[in-house]
């Protein structure tokens, strides 16, 4: 399990801008670049970003972030 200080470290990594959400833009460019979602693949990141940006404003807050991971992970680990 990915914990949450590891998940912070994941998401300042990702917004790169640093306002607080991680857009799909910004989600997208830097995953295939440095390689910092090891446990998920781009597919993986695709529905996270469709699937759990629940408040459907285009981006991620860390709540979301958070939320995502967890759910995958529980997914994961069931099959
Ligand atoms: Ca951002
Ligand atoms: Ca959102």
């Amino acid at each position: 399990m990915i914990n949450e200080q590891e998940l912070k470290q994941i998401f300042d990594s990702l917004d790169l801008d640093k306002d607080g959400k991680i857009s799909i833009q910004e989600i997208t460019r830097d995953h295939v670049t440095t390689g910092v979602l090891p446990r998920l693949t781009g597919t993986t990141l695709s529905s996270i970003l469709q699937g759990y940006d629940s408040d459907k404003d285009g981006s991620i807050s860390f709540d979301e972030l958070k939320k995502a991971v967890e759910q995958a992970e529980a997914e994961d680990s069931d099959t």
